[in-house]
């Protein structure tokens, strides 16, 4: 299985970081391989209004139009990419492929009765008085995406095996913290729900799009212990209702590798990190109110934009899952958004994964299915265990390839995406070796290809996979075997 894991973006992660200007990998999606030759001074030229219309009250938000907008069919050209009412010129880093612009019409955290709206719906209901974001474009800025949080310039999350750039300067969200900076200076307590876009594997817990909320509170660093104190001690009397049968373990400590910041004061960032654990905890326990034995635990993570940071994980079939980073927000964000005087915490939760185990569903791809008897299981505020409609057989291929000097396994993710599309339940990596003269690097990848709605047959697989073939040597410029 692709074990990659770059956008963990933890320093567990021992991964070479590289920009996408070191790493113009050759590797690109057939539609855009053409703009390497466009490259020109108007390729620096970024945010083209295609329709100029009433938008602009703000560009974070989206207005009842540019909603709308978003539903309308992206358009790429050699020259151009339009979603959302926008035009943006390509150049070099153009890797967004028509498969993944198409999500950005579909807007699941939107459509009340879909799981991913219902999740969200209910984890809101937990934090009452937030003031929840929930129509902010996908398409950002590699500057709020990146440098507001203050990622390294050459940080792994921004290589353009990774992320899905529209341009150098313009790209589909990575993740909900996209838009914090921006929202801070609004409120001091503030959820942000959106799509969010990843080059990433193939498995049954890994999606390119899936979906994020962002969660924040801000508190006056004088008097931050004294108040959550308060808040705390007022939180836990009417907690009555959540869950007591799930069990967390917590055997973080703050350590110099995860650690205070140099600008807290120590007593003020205990408390914060307090609160954080105590809320997230509070709304697991909530969330998960009717469930039985549910095991829960905190590790210790990385994060560019917080420090100390850790990461929830719940125990489900058998594997620990990640279900939210998050952390005490690191001070000159908050700065930035000109709150000096304030300490905070922020988390980062993935949607899906929080409704795979909440509702049992077994298959991330179930989330973008059509199929009625998936849609028509759900009421909004509900929750109800998916009933699985019958599990269609599975049909495996293997690709042997010689990989070329720069191979990335999103890259070839991406091919089998385009091609094969959800029909692909999984790819895991079954073999490689190297060959002791030439030095040359072989792989062989299995495909696991299942529909979720049907029977498929092995000659419509085995026209998928001659496709494939042919795509991953036009491509990746690679000999198979
Ligand atoms: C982040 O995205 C951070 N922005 C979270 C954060 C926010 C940290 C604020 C601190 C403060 P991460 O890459 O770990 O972190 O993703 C957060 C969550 O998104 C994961 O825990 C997981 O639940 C979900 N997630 C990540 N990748 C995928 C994927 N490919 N498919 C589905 N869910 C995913
Ligand atoms: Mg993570």
């Amino acid at each position: 299985m692709f074990r990659a894991a770059s956008h963990q973006w933890s320093g567990r992660i021992a991964r070479m970081a590289m920009s996408p200007a070191q790493k113009s990998n050759g590797a690109m999606p057939a539609l855009t391989r053409g703009a390497f030759a466009l490259r020109s001074a108007s390729s620096q030229r970024i945010l083209r209004p295609a329709l100029c219309a009433s938008f602009h009250s703000s560009p974070y938000r989206l207005s009842a139009e540019q909603a709308n907008l978003m539903k309308e069919p992206p358009v790429i050209t050699t020259e151009t990419i339009t979603v959302g009412g926008q035009t943006y010129t390509k150049d070099a880093f153009s890797n967004v492929t028509p498969t993944i612009l198409e999500k950005t019409t579909r807007q699941l955290h939107l459509i009340p009765t879909h799981p991913v709206a219902i999740i969200k719906d209910l984890i809101a209901s937990t934090f009452p008085d937030f003031k929840h974001y929930d129509t902010f474009s996908p398409v950002v800025t590699t500057k709020e995406n990146f440098d507001d949080l203050c990622f390294a310039a050459d940080h792994p999350g921004r290589a353009v095996t990774d992320t899905y750039y529209l341009n150098e300067k313009v790209m589909l969200r990575t993740h909900t913290s996209a838009h914090q900076l921006k929202v801070m200076t609004e409120s001091d307590k503030i959820l942000v729900t959106a799509d969010v876009y990843r080059r990433d594997e193939i498995d049954a817990s890994h999606y390119p799009v899936f979906h994020q909320m962002e969660g924040a509170q801000l508190f006056d660093a004088k008097t931050a212990v004294e108040d959550i104190k308060a808040l705390i001690t007022r939180d836990l009397a009417a907690a009555g209702a959540a869950s007591k049968a799930i069990q967390t373990t917590d055997t973080t400590v703050i350590t110099p590798e995860n650690p205070k910041q140099a600008a807290h004061d120590e007593a003020a960032m205990l408390a914060v990190a307090d609160h954080l654990k105590h809320s997230l905890n509070l709304m697991i326990r909530r969330l998960f109110s009717h469930e039985k034995d549910l095991q829960v635990r905190w590790i210790d993570a990385t994060f560019p934009f917080t420090s100390p940071s850790w990461e929830m994980e719940i125990l489900y079939q058998g594997k620990w899952l990640e279900v939210l980073g998050c952390g005490v927000i690191q001070q000159d964000i908050l700065k930035n958004a000109g709150k000096p005087d304030k300490i905070g915490w922020a988390f980062g939760l993935g949607l899906e994964r929080l409704a795979l185990v909440l509702f049992g569903i077994p298959d991330i791809r179930l989330f973008w299915s059509q199929d009625e008897r998936f849609l028509k299981q759900f009421e909004p505020s509900k929750i109800q265990k998916f009933k699985p409609f019958s599990k269609y057989p599975a049909c495996i291929k293997d690709i042997s390839f010689w990989t070329p000097e720069k191979f990335h396994e999103n890259n070839f993710c991406e091919i089998v995406r385009d091609v094969a599309g959800d029909i692909v339940e999984d790819v895991h990596l079954i073999d490689e070796f190297t060959h002791p003269k030439t030095k040359k690097r072989s792989v062989c990848y299995r495909i696991n290809y299942r529909s979720m709605d049907r029977n498929v047959t092995n000659a419509e697989i085995n026209e998928l996979q001659e496709k494939l073939r042919e795509e991953v040597v036009q491509r990746m410029k690679v000999d198979l075997r």
